[in-house]
């Protein structure tokens, strides 16, 4: 009898491990985000997170972060690099000091529209990116939508580049927005996104620029009131994982992100104009001035923005690829 208890143990130890040979062991990634849900970066997120389990059967799940629990975009772009963070999703325009692709898409009036940026991004200029961030430590997984990026001010709107006098706005911490703001007349004040609105509330800034779902999930219709459709730049957001949690993953496990990530940025970019539709009808509903693109003197804008490159574009090689992206179709 006890020989027989002994051996029904022991079979019983045999079936679990035979169960479990093969089997990979759950894996729970971590990722930051800025924005809160409800924004279509994150709608989009998390669409990402659920294909990703549904592909993998559970064995990778993602643990998303949202509304800057992890801290603010530079901190989430160092921290992928180094691998303290498994995935982020940021915009480019927060990668300029580092990556000189990055720089270069940030350019103001660089696209004529979304479809010319895709194009763009789908082509050798996308290649390009992938390669000189993964030389960083960070896995490209997708891009995003970001739209056009306008100005939006407190007191008066802008329709002419001598508006921008005396007015501080706001800009993420790059560069090129910074010189942008100078060309203009303005004055550039660095803040992170989720400070903005303390940064209105208290006086610091008059104005500050991003896309119409941005403008409206962050609130800050409600300080700057005044929004000028001078679409002057459109960097798309990128979906990034750490080279250490990419590396940790089985070949398979590697291609279910891909392909998860893939799918949300398709999903997401036929959402995109309905989200722009929808954040513009809540502005106006809210009482947001809406200058349209018509309204806005844009060349004596457009003029002084474009100044810019003369700075960025840094060689010939460059100079090539800039000329491309403005003469393609
Ligand atoms: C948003 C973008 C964020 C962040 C933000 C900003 O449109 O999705 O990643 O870059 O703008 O202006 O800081």
């Amino acid at each position: 009898m006890k020989g027989n208890a002994y051996r029904w143990v022991g079979v019983g130890w045999l079936l679990a491990m035979s169960g479990l040979a093969g089997h990979v062991a759950a894996k729970d990634l971590v990722m930051a985000e800025i924005h809160p849900p409800g924004h279509i970066i994150v709608k989009a997120e998390e669409l990402f997170a659920s294909r990703l389990s549904e592909l993998t059967k559970g064995e990778l799940t993602i643990q998303l972060k949202h509304s800057a629990q992890l801290g603010n975009e530079n901190q989430y772009w160092e921290n992928v690099r180094k691998g303290a963070v498994d995935v982020v999703r940021i915009n480019l325009g927060g990668m300029v000091k580092d990556i000189q692709s990055a720089r270069l898409l940030s350019l103001p009036y660089l696209f004529r529209s979304r479809d010319h940026m895709w194009r763009v991004l789908n082509g050798d200029f996308g290649k390009r990116i992938k390669a000189e961030v993964e030389k960083t430590g960070a896995v490209v997984l997708a891009y995003y939508d970001s739209g056009a990026r306008s100005f939006y001010t407190t007191k008066k709107p802008i329709q002419k580049r001598s508006d921008f006098t005396r007015l501080r706005i706001r800009v993420q911490d790059s560069p090129i927005y910074k010189d942008l703001i100078t060309e203009l007349g303005g004055t550039p004040v660095v803040v992170s996104y989720e400070k903005v609105n303390d940064a209105f509330r208290s006086g610091e800034i008059d104005g500050a620029e991003n896309n119409l779902p941005s403008y409206v999930s962050s609130e800050h219709y409600k300080f700057a009131r005044y929004y000028s459709m001078d679409e002057h730049s459109s960097v798309p957001e990128i979906l990034l994982m750490s080279k250490q949690a990419w590396d940790g993953l089985t070949a398979e496990q590697q291609k279910a992100v891909t392909v998860a990530a893939d799918e949300s940025s398709v999903a997401m970019k036929k959402l995109w104009a309905e989200s722009e539709t929808q954040a513009l009808a809540k502005a106006k509903k809210e009482g947001a001035v809406i200058l349209e693109k018509h309204q806005v003197y844009l060349s004596g804008i457009e003029t002084y923005a474009t100044r810019l490159y003369s700075k960025y574009i840094t060689s010939s090689e460059d100079l090539g690829v800039v000329l491309g992206i403005l003469r393609s179709q």
